[in-house]
């Protein structure tokens, strides 16, 4: 018998298995991030240690070029990099935003929830903290995020994030002065290549509860922009007591609604995952019907499930489950509505 096997009998011995907890699950199909959160656990470590480890592993692996290194170069060709970790049993949390020049976004946002009193921290002051704390800095330009960045200055600067200034931001690059608000055109809300964040819930035998989220957030975005990743509530949301959800998508919309809280509310006032996921979709969808995002719940008994709008683009949400049920992370899907 292997040594995983050993430790996968041993966490999920059957007096424990019957509330189907252990349960990892992140968004996307993020196999890897799963595995690395799941043998955390199995190798005694905590449920803190396995959402940063499930990110971590992402950060590195460069997730769909959406987390970590490299990927979403801003109007700038900086990448920049989001993150939120909470503990659901403490409701301690840390958070980083804007952060440049450190690869471990997620180990920063873990130390400023551990090495200080505040919540979050923000762009070159943040990095600044990583610093002292110990992280490395260093270059996040990759050959590939700087190809992408020269591509879309050759290509006029398209697509943007600009409205109602001149010259008109569809057409022409920055520097750009504000217009008085005349632009008729809609922004679409959907842009399947640049929403891929990971979001990781981890539970322990016992009901204990973490989660967390790493991103580079949105391509081309504006220098300063920060997603909801990690606003908490928006990109995740923990409570020991209840559960856990965490959310990807387009976060300029989705943070409106704090959909990770809401969904974490439901499933407290009795609803299950899966609806409880459905209701906070819904609620964004009522107010943006073609926003692109799907969120993932989890309540303390163990039972899971997910939901995502329906766009062109974005049909089925894939996700990664863990549990004692396999002791190879499973990929689950669920249609969007
Ligand atoms: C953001 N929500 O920064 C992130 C992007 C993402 O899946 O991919 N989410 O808006």
């Amino acid at each position: 018998m292997s040594t995983s096997m050993i430790y996968f009998t041993l966490m999920c011995f059957p007096t424990f298995a019957q509330t189907s907890l252990p349960l990892v699950i992140n968004t996307w199909s993020f196999k890897n991030a799963t595995a690395a959160a799941w043998a955390t656990l199995q190798a005694g470590g905590s449920v803190l240690d396995a959402v940063e480890k499930g990110c971590d592993r992402c950060q590195e692996e460069q997730c769909d070029g959406s987390v970590g290194y490299g990927g979403s170069p801003d109007e700038s060709g900086e990448t920049t990099l989001d993150a939120l970790i909470m503990d659901g049993n403490t409701m301690e949390m840390g958070a980083v935003a804007d952060l440049k020049r450190v690869k471990n976004a997620i180990g920063v946002a873990r130390a400023i929830m551990e090495h200080t009193e505040h919540s979050m921290l923000v762009g070159e002051s943040a990095t600044l903290f990583a610093e002292n704390m110990g992280f490395v800095t260093e270059d996040l330009t990759t050959a590939k995020s700087l190809d992408m960045f020269t591509q879309w200055l050759k290509g006029s600067c398209q697509p943007n994030y600009r409205k109602n200034v001149f010259p008109n931001p569809t057409k022409s690059c920055r520097p750009y002065k504000p217009v008085a608000n005349t632009r008729m055109e809609k922004r679409l809300h959907t842009n399947i290549h640049s929403h891929d964040t990971i979001g990781i819930i981890a539970f322990d035998r016992y009901g204990h509860v973490a989660a967390g989220t790493s991103t580079n957030g949105l391509t081309h975005k504006i220098p300063g922009r920060v997603g909801d990743s990690p606003i908490v509530g928006a990109g995740a949301y923990a409570d020991s007591s209840v559960g856990a959800a965490a959310a990807t998508g387009d976060g300029d919309v989705m943070m409106r609604f704090l959909p990770s809280f809401l969904a974490v509310e439901m499933m407290r006032a009795g609803t299950d995952p899966s609806a409880a996921c459905e209701m906070a979709i819904s609620r964004i969808k009522r107010h943006y019907a073609d926003f692109f995002g799907a969120i993932i719940c989890a309540n303390a008994t163990g039972h899971y499930g997910a939901a995502c709008n329906k766009v062109p683009g974005l049909l089925q949400f894939h996700y990664m489950v863990s549990n004692c049920e396999s002791d190879t992370p499973l990929l689950k899907s669920v249609e969007c509505f």
